[in-house]
């Protein structure tokens, strides 16, 4: 099926693109309509189809019919009536093991959970209060990285300090090129720059613990109040959520944010690149290892343990590093490789292997 130049105009707006107009030719009933799914309740969806918003429903035989695939935030449906038919083609999405499915019956059914789909880049949200933790950024990190998402670390509550710098400066010993920014709900300034991010047809998703701030800034930003937010000292009890369902909202003057429930535990699910990309001084070092699948835990010749003892590595993210990469080799023994990540393990051993052998060459 195609849509009319009108609708698409509309659709434009809310993120759609020719990657999705593709998809959409291989749909063969022309009765259905397309939308974007802006929120996820218990029992209903709420859509905006390019005019308005409103509740539907999944049709009964939906699973089935879509291989499993239920509709998430961000996601791209076709409807009729008020009842969803189909989901189109991702283009990619923001996953993390579920969360609470270890107390489950089957402790290995840890499955993906789906936070956001059709993003274009992701806010780390940390507060500078007692949220701020390098190591669980650089998890956050090896989260968006592993679903080949950009990052960017926003540090909310720079009015807590004197010199809010100073938090910057750490992360950027671990984050030399993921971009940092210090925002304060009170200095509109800060908020300002943010605004760069807000571009017509661009998705951003929110991701952070609880009480970082990611509905307060999505507010701001919004220039209404459309999220509840709640101080943390009036949340009641431990890794109470305020926020409590994924909302994708229309910014006014282009752009959308999904602010999202905060993030109790950042389960890593499969490794698709993130290690890597996460800790880039110790892929390139680890490069030179005398095993071209050196581990760097206790390999002969391993060059990232040459250096985390000589201290051009640093200690702490070599052990960040360790744990992140046990936690991934776990999920992925359990047989949660994707396959195109086997593929890709492939062709970085065999290009690897040619750039140390290289690298040895011209010694
Ligand atoms: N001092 C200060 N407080 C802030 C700032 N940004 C947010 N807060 C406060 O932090 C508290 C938590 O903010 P929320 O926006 O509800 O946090 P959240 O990340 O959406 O939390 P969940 O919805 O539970 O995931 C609120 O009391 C905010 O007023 C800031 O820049 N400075
Ligand atoms: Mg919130
Ligand atoms: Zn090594």
């Amino acid at each position: 099926m195609r849509i009319n130049n009108d609708l698409k105009q509309k659709l434009k707006k809310i993120g759609w693109t020719d990657f999705f107009d593709k998809n959409l030719e291989k749909i063969e009933q022309e009765e259905l309509s397309p939308a974007r799914v802006i929120q996820v309740n218990r029992n209903s969806h709420v859509i905006n189809d390019g005019s308005r918003e409103f509740r539907v429903t999944t049709a009964g035989s939906f699973k089935i019919r879509t291989d499993g695939v239920y509709p998430v935030t961000g996601d791209w449906i076709l409807f009729k009536d008020t009842v969803i038919q189909d989901v189109l083609k991702r283009k990619n999405t923001l996953s993390r093991g579920a969360s609470g499915n270890r107390k489950k019956t089957n402790p290995k059914s840890r499955l993906e959970q789906i936070i956001a789909s059709n993003l274009d880049t992701v806010f780390i949200v940390s507060g500078l209060d007692r949220d701020f933790n390098l190591r669980r950024i650089e998890r956050y990190l090896t989260l968006v990285n592993n679903c080949g998402l950009t990052p960017i670390i926003i540090l909310t509550k720079g009015d807590l300090h004197k010199d809010p710098e100073i938090f910057a400066q750490q992360l950027e010993t671990i984050t030399a090129a993921v971009p940092i920014h210090i925002v304060s709900i009170d200095d509109s300034d800060s908020l300002e720059v943010l605004r760069g991010y807000l571009k017509p047809n661009l998705t951003i998703s929110l991701i952070g613990s609880s009480g970082a701030g990611k509905s307060t800034l999505l507010n701001r930003l919004a220039g209404d109040e459309l999220q509840v937010t709640q101080s943390v000292s009036h949340r009641l009890g431990k890794g109470r959520h305020t926020t409590t369902t994924r909302s994708l909202i229309v910014i006014p003057g282009g752009g959308m944010i999904i602010d999202n429930p905060g993030t109790r535990e950042i389960a890593l699910l499969d490794d698709d690149g993130g290690l890597e990309t996460t800790f880039p001084e110790i892929d390139q070092i680890g490069m030179l290892c005398r095993f071209s699948n050196c581990t760097h835990n206790h390999e002969p010749g391993c060059r990232v343990l040459e250096a985390v003892e000589n201290g051009s590595i640093q200690k702490e993210r070599h052990i960040s590093y360790q744990k992140i990469q046990r936690e991934l080799s776990f999920e992925t023994q359990k047989g949660y490789k994707t396959a195109g990540r086997i593929e890709k393990e492939r062709w970085q051993y065999v290009a690897k292997k040619a750039k140390a052998i290289s690298k040895m060459k011209h010694k």
